[in-house]
């Protein structure tokens, strides 16, 4: 078979994953790149190879932060807020010296899938062995290693209205391509496929919804956010999520405006304006850091949806999200 590629390109997998492989249902990604489904959701090979290594190997602590979004969906902003509030008595993290202003927050809070990954181009070095320790992910509630369901780790969630979320990625994959010289897939092929639910760790809404029912069954276990909600009012949650952590904010704290310093050190014009994130690479894989920086909108998708791409969406939204009490907003 063709050898895996990941998103930064050439990273092989193991022989173990390779047969594994060979096994699944196969498509491709909005970047033309092959995925896979295993259990239910669909993976890029690195990605699956991270999955099955941190369900082996991963051992959550009750203390553990676990950040999770559906990709695209906010993930480098809400490490960056926990990363902030978590440490914002250890570190000068106001101050020139901030691990903020000097690295990217993916670099700050590892993704567990990178981490744990046999290929794991030396992430497990950043990984901080203080407590509370934070690892961010994109694995679906179901396929989770189970010492994070079993132990007291808090999860804290956050989703996007499928929309704006579709173009971000697809917007992301096509920067990627043309930096990378591959050929993306059209826009009308990338949206057929997001509506029958293939892409990375897809379909969207199973993820959504398995995080959500989550919440609503452990709300002291896993918090649940909506990127339009934390953008129209960000100190709000950021409060919400310190309170949440077990952290929350004193009254000192509040009256000195710790809240509102959190909220603008993590905003999207100062985090895409820094020198790290203008110039830098994720470890992780590679990607500029830029990558992650792109417009911040709600609403983003109104330039490019065609009326019948949005009556198909809002359609297949109300399906899939029917009876679950959760909207999104949109603008
Ligand atoms: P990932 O899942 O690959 O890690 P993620 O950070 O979730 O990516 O998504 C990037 C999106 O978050 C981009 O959205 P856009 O394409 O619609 O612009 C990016 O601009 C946005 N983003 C990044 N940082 C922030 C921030 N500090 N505040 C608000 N939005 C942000």
């Amino acid at each position: 078979m063709e050898k895996s590629q990941s998103l930064a390109g050439e990273f092989g997998v193991s022989d173990e994953i390779e047969e594994l492989l060979l096994t699944l249902p196969r498509d491709k990604t909005f970047d033309g790149s092959s995925i896979y489904q295993y259990e239910g959701a669909w993976y890029r090979p690195i990605f699956l190879a991270g999955l099955i290594s941190s369900r082996k190997h991963f051992q959550a602590k009750d203390s553990d932060v676990i950040v999770i979004t559906f990709l695209k969906s906010g993930t480098t902003w809400l490490k960056a807020l926990t990363y902030a509030i978590v440490h914002r008595s250890h570190h000068a993290i106001f101050d020139s010296n901030s691990p903020l202003l000097t690295t990217n927050s993916h670099d700050l809070v590892p993704f567990l899938d990178f981490a744990y990954s046999p290929n794991n181009n030396n992430c497990s070095e950043h990984i901080s062995t203080d407590d509370p320790r934070i690892f961010g992910t994109h694995i679906p509630y179901s396929s989770l290693p189970d010492s994070i369901k079993n132990s007291n780790c808090r999860i804290v969630y956050m989703c996007r209205n499928p929309f704006d979320q579709f173009i971000s990625h697809w917007k992301f994959l096509q920067n990627i391509a043309q930096e990378q010289s591959v050929q993306p897939i059209s826009f009308e092929e990338a949206f057929e496929l997001f509506c029958k639910g293939i892409h990375s760790f897809g379909p969207s809404w199973e993820h959504v919804l398995g995080y959500w029912k989550a919440s609503l069954d452990n709300p002291r276990k896993i918090l649940f956010f909506k990127y339009e909600d934390v953008k129209e009012d960000t100190s709000f949650h950021v409060n919400k999520l310190a309170d949440f952590l077990g952290c929350p904010f004193s009254d000192v704290e509040k009256s000195r405006g710790v809240i509102e310093e959190i909220v603008k050190l993590c905003s999207f014009d100062n985090m895409k304006d820094m020198e790290v994130n203008k110039t830098g690479r994720f470890r992780g894989n590679g990607l500029k850091n830029s990558n992650f920086f792109r417009k911040g909108k709600v609403g983003d998708w109104t330039d490019y949806f065609t009326p019948s791409m949005s009556e198909r969406m809002n359609k297949l939204m109300e399906e899939k999200f029917s009876g679950s009490d959760l909207t999104f907003k949109m603008s």
